[in-house]
């Protein structure tokens, strides 16, 4: 008998462009993928990881069952002996050494799951840890410091009106490749090719000719590394040539005078040299964004994984307000999410890092949390609150985090680890308990990140497309297990009594459905649309809730109430930028790079994401190659100070003279994992040679960008 076939809609929780996915599912598999034409914020669009949406659903390495490592070996238990071990291996350790002693590790895919949004924070809580590490430190954490600085919040981030603006400067940013972040805009390609078929323009600044960079008006090569300098020569035009103007927001803005006073030591002529950009060129970019009816100023990881990442992202603001294009109808501008309730009147308690601080390095917490560049630092070095436990929940480290071959030696080192994750992967083959979650296709989605970072109003939620396995376990639940063996109440407890703590919290009592449903329903409820769930339910393709409108001053948090330009910690930062204008420059230096059919480092093992010919190439530039008398083809040993590889070069003009790309989140052929296809095409894991002593000062961010290093024939 033929099986049955029906369509569902649900949206990709695989990157942040949120695209609207139609599925034709056949019995109990996806067996087609296309982007759902109706939805109301992609349109149709897909690229070619959303397309292989089911596909890891199918993958036989994705792990179905808890696994407890024994004799360096991981075997399937049951959930019951799961976290009965895990409860055994925690307790002892927190009796004997306190709280402090178990650290916390929380990768990028918590931000797309609901299990991330809605149990992580009450698992944190639970736990009692400060030893908080995350992958916002090896991306945004910059932004975040710089937008609670300015606004007084910390997650009050304006994103680039992709649709209205006039001009558009994207530096650091492919969105070509990584389809956008910090700008959740499904079809990025097509909203940029709109700019420039209404007569708009786009610029891209980057050391490397990218896709983007191809695609746009214009592509200007940058040191890597350099961005604040070039920020800071744009910022010192608008003022010297009376260009600056924030208009509307004159009266909410306090400090304009102050970055005037910075500004004046970085005219064109003194930072030209330093980013490799003509002081004609960067005044030029400063009389176009203020001349521009309106224009954005964008920027991405190549802005934030640097050494001045805060004080770039800064600027990249502060040029915003300075050309009156922050909080206006093709500028930036602040999303509205339907679960968030926006505060009636400016004002606030404001926004500070350093509560406490890293034990071994003395680094500041930012919203909790503290860079993952020194975890290894403080599971090696003895004494009081040394961490002897780790929590990985949808992480990587051993690949995504800076000097990963010392963290991959240091989590070897640990007296016991728990991993929430579907693989048996680089990190999790250190982990004692594995505990695997229900698949995408098993579970509900709604982006509580992303939908707060949309560049038009809107939203959805996903039903999951198949019943749960009975054998599975739901993330929520996972989370709620983990949430009762912290407090205290025991690895036999039921989830149930978890779940009903936080309903009652959330007032949501009497509603149905999942926990995560109804806590979700809850939050739309006193959410700025006053939308329910089942509004949500009704629209598969979405609800389109309009352009972005401006929100100024209600969004300011900061106690003045206004947006504070030029705060203390900015102007300390700024004249170490000021003392680095001096510094000779480094030789040869290392960045990273997207494809498109990469995710980070975990869907290498989906065939027809990494068929064809070898991405993990060492791009150099001929000239480069021809110094070092490197082969295209042919392997060369990359050497930093954290660490040494060998790697294939690939010799191409993209990458700027001495600048040399590896892509990160490849290096599948370390022993005890379980990836069959990624092991067949390891790749090289270039975090061997990022450096775990680098990190953006105010942020902690780790420095994944313009690494020294130096290159000989293999
Ligand atoms: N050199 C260099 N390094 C980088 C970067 C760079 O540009 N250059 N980029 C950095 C950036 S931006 C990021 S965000 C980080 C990412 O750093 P990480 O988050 O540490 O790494 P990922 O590769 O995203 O690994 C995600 C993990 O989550 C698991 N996973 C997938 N889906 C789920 C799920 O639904 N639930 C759970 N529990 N687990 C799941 C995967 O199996 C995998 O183990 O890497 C950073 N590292
Ligand atoms: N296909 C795919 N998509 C992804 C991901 C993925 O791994 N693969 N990862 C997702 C994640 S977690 C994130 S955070 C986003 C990131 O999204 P993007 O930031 O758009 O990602 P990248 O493609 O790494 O683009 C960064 C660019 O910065 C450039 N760059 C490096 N150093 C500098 C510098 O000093 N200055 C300037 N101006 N440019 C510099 C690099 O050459 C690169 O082109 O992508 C997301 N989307
Ligand atoms: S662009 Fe991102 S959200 Fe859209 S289909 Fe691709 S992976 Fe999924
Ligand atoms: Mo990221």
């Amino acid at each position: 008998m033929a099986e049955s076939t029906r369509t569902a809609y649900r949206t990709c929780p695989l990157c942040e462009a949120a695209c609207g996915l139609e599925l034709t599912v056949t019995g109990d598999r996806v067996t087609a993928v296309r982007g759902d034409r109706d939805h109301v914020f992609s349109h149709g669009f897909i690229c070619p990881k959303g397309a292989t949406f089911g596909r890891l659903t199918e993958d036989p390495d994705r792990l179905r069952r808890p696994m407890i490592k024994k004799d360096g070996r991981h075997e399937e238990v049951s959930w019951a002996q799961a976290f009965a071990a895990v409860e055994t291996g925690l307790r002892p350790i927190a009796e004997r050494y306190g709280a402090q002693s178990l650290a916390v590790y929380l990768g990028n895919p918590n931000v797309h799951t609901m299990a991330g949004g809605l149990y992580v924070t009450p698992l944190l809580k639970a736990l009692g840890t400060r030893n908080v590490f995350t992958a916002s430190t090896v991306d945004q954490m910059p932004k975040h410091v710089a937008c609670g600085h300015l606004y007084g919040s910390a997650l009050t981030i304006a994103v680039p009106d992709l649709d209205r603006t006039d001009y558009l400067l994207m530096l650091g940013a492919n969105p070509w490749e990584s389809n956008g972040s910090l700008a959740t805009a499904a079809d990025f390609p097509g909203r940029l090719k709109a700019i420039q078929a209404r007569g708009g323009k786009f610029v891209v600044v980057d050391p490397r000719r990218t896709r983007t960079a191809e695609q746009a008006d214009e592509h200007l090569f940058i040191r890597p590394g350099t961005d604040a300098f070039l920020l800071f020569g744009i910022v010192h035009t608008l003022f010297a040539e009376g260009l600056a103007d924030p208009g509307r927001l004159t009266p909410y803005t306090q400090g304009i005078d102050d970055v005037r006073g910075l500004a004046a030591a970085f005219p064109p002529e003194a930072v030209a040299a330093t980013c490799d950009i003509a002081p004609e060129r960067i005044r030029g970019l400063a009389r176009e964004l203020a001349a521009a009816p309106t224009a954005a100023v964008y920027g991405r990881i190549g802005t934030c994984a640097v050494e001045f990442g805060t004080l770039t992202s800064w600027l990249v603001d502060v040029t915003n307000v300075l050309t009156g294009n922050l909080d206006r109808p093709g500028g930036v501008m602040f999303p509205l999410a339907a679960h968030l309730r926006p505060q009636a009147r400016p004002g606030g308690k404001g926004f500070r890092t350093g509560r406490w601080h890293s034990r071994v390095r003395g680094l500041p917490e930012v919203k909790g949390e503290l860079p993952v560049a020194t975890l290894a630092d403080e599971i090696e070095t003895p004494g009081e609150g040394q961490v002897r436990a780790l929590l990985t929940v949808a992480g990587n480290p051993v690949l995504s985090a800076p000097n990963s071959g010392r963290l991959d030696r240091a989590l070897g080192g640990l007296e016991f680890m728990v991993s929430v994750d579907p693989y048996l992967n680089e990190t999790t083959r250190h982990a004692d308990v594995i505990l695997p979650p229900l698949d995408a296709t098993q579970k509900g989605h709604y982006d509580f990140s992303f939908l707060a970072l949309a560049v038009r109003n809107f939203a959805s939620y996903s039903p999951p497309v198949f019943p749960p396995d009975p054998g599975g376990m739901d993330e929520c639940d996972i989370l709620a297990h983990l949430i009762l063996i912290a407090s205290g109440h025991g690895a036999a407890t039921d989830p149930s009594v978890l779940h009903a703590e936080l309903l009652r919290k959330a007032g949501a009592e009497n509603s149905a459905g999942t926990p995560a449903e109804r806590l979700l329903d809850a939050a739309l409820r006193a959410g700025a649309y006053g939308l329910s769930l089942d509004d949500l339910r009704a629209a598969p393709h979405g609800v389109d809730l309009g352009p972005l409108r401006p929100r100024i001053p209600q969004v300011l948090r900061t106690p003045s109430g206004l947006i504070e330009l030029c705060a203390p910690p900015l102007v300390a930062e700024t004249a170490r930028l000021r003392s680095a204008l001096d510094r000779p420059r480094p030789g040869l230096v290392l960045i990273g790079r997207r494809h498109l059919r990469s995710n980070n480092s975990w869907m290498h093992n989906v065939p027809a994401l990494v068929k064809g010919r070898d991405r993990c190439t060492l791009q150099v530039h001929p000239s480069d190659a021809d110094r070092l008398t490197l082969s295209d083809g042919h392997p060369a040993t990359v050497t930093s100070r954290a660490g040494s590889l060998s790697a294939l070069v690939e010799i191409t003009d993209r990458v700027m003279p001495g600048v040399v790309s590896l892509p990160h989140g490849w290096g599948h052929d370390l022993p005890g994992t379980r990836l069959t296809v990624a092991s067949e095409r390891p790749g090289v894991n270039s975090n061997i040679l990022t450096d775990d002593l680098l990190v953006d000062p105010l942020s902690g961010n780790a420095v994944l960008n313009g690494i020294p290093v130096e290159i000989k024939p293999a």
